[in-house]
């Protein structure tokens, strides 16, 4: 699952964290070599270094540094920042004033969240470009990539609001960080949601043809009884032939009920019936199936209006399969605009490479993905946990 994204996302956090560390080697061989410049590294301010503008920046630090090389006995406290600039000024004298660095001394110091070492500007620019790459072929959504720079570069550089446990690797941190914030957009706790809901609780599946919206409903049924609570099957999808045989397998296969009605009657009727066998049989859920539609098909988006009104359903989740990619998180949009949903599954991810759907769906639609379906069987189904599905992908799980 995901194993493509996983690889550029791992390619990624390597090449920028050595990086980190050949600046940290830096550091250690200046201090090995006998510099007398004493490190403070608690009192970090990056954005003094930010904030000048270019050439009075260098300016500044390159006074700086040279006081430094002029009197190397003097002890001083200094922090990364002038650690690394003094870096700048040996070279530069090394090689007699010869301008062999087309960076400035600026942007060379960009410090890193810890505010205990650094890493070069320009290097963390061609590696975000790297993942940035990774991402877009990925098929994460546009925006949702430009989020995922804009976080990793933030919690590299600035005051991190972290919410995950460290791994010790700073790039990886800022990058799992980043990932959690837009995959965890609108996630709500779905059984706690159910277990205080009124029963019968009624939740509506939708979405394109043949994305794996019947199975799911199989899939929840069995989800729910390995939670003890029972569940009734309505064929909503009155416009398919062959669809009520279909749900009646499954139904059969776990030993469920399913109300369903002829082809070409009225869904909304069927799900009606439904609730109302669940009230006076104590059913905990109605699970109801619609019939594969595009957001454009007018008729059939009325249907799902009127079931809307008729029914009032406690949820509607959007199916669709994220081996779609682009095209899934597209019609997640367009569908969440059109009859507004509570959450999505996404499945066939054990087939899905790329991760884009998986990562960008929650942030274009500010709802949850709640599932994720992973393979034909009954118990392939899985909470969709961002936290595990960051580190699945950061590759810790
Ligand atoms: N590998 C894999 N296959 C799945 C998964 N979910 C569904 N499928 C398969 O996808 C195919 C279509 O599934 P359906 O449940 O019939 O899809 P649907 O959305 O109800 O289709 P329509 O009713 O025609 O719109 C079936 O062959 C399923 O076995 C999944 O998570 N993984
Ligand atoms: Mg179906």
């Amino acid at each position: 699952m995901f194993d493509g994204l996983k690889k550029k996302l791992n390619s990624f956090t390597e090449d920028a964290e050595e990086d980190v560390e050949a600046d940290l080697s830096d550091e250690v061989e200046a201090e090995e070599s006998g510099d007398d410049v004493e490190i403070e590294t608690n009192d970090v301010e990056t954005n003094d270094v930010d904030e000048r503008e270019p050439d009075e920046g260098v300016e500044a630090e390159w006074d700086e540094s040279e006081s430094v090389a002029s009197d190397e006995s003097e002890q001083f406290e200094s922090d990364t920042v002038d650690k690394s600039l003094e870096h700048d000024a040996d070279s530069e004298a090394e090689t007699d004033g010869e301008d062999t660095n087309d960076r400035s001394l600026r942007e060379r110091a960009k410090l890193l969240a810890t505010g205990k070492t650094v890493i070069d500007e320009g290097d963390l620019k061609a590696h975000l470009e790297e993942l940035e790459f990774g991402l877009l072929a990925s098929d994460v959504e546009l925006e949702v990539t430009e989020e995922i720079l804009e976080g990793v570069e933030e919690n590299l550089v600035g005051e991190t609001r972290r919410r995950l446990s460290s791994t010790g690797n700073l790039v990886r941190d800022a990058l799992r960080e980043a990932l959690y914030d837009v995959i965890s957009v609108g996630q709500f706790d779905f059984e706690q949601r159910v277990a205080e809901a009124e029963k019968p609780v009624v939740i509506i599946f939708t979405g394109v043809n043949g994305v794996g919206k019947t199975t799911s409903i199989a899939k929840l049924a069995q989800y729910f009884e390995d939670r003890g609570l029972s569940s009734v099957l309505a064929n909503g999808d009155t416009f398919r032939a062959g669809a009520n045989e279909q749900l009646e397998e499954h139904a059969d296969n776990l030993d469920k009920r399913i109300i369903s009605h002829e082809q070409g009657s009225d869904p909304a009727a069927v799900i009606y019936d439904a609730v109302e066998y669940a009230k006076a049989n104590d059913v905990d859920v109605v699970l109801g199936d619609t019939a594969g539609r595009l957001h454009t098909n007018e008729g059939l988006m009325d249907q799902l209006e009127k079931i809307d009104r008729v029914i009032d359903p406690d949820m509607t989740l959007f199916v669709d399969e994220a081996v779609a990619g682009q095209d899934a998180v597209n019609r997640a949009r367009e569908f969440n605009n059109a009859a507004e949903i509570d959450g999505a599954i996404l499945t066939k991810a054990d087939a899905d490479q790329q991760g884009g759907a998986a990562i960008s769906i929650s942030s274009v639609t500010g709802k949850p993905i709640l599932f994720l379906g992973t393979g034909q069987g009954y118990h392939d189904l899985e909470r969709f946990d961002p936290e595990q599905i960051v580190d699945l992908l950061l590759g810790d799980s």
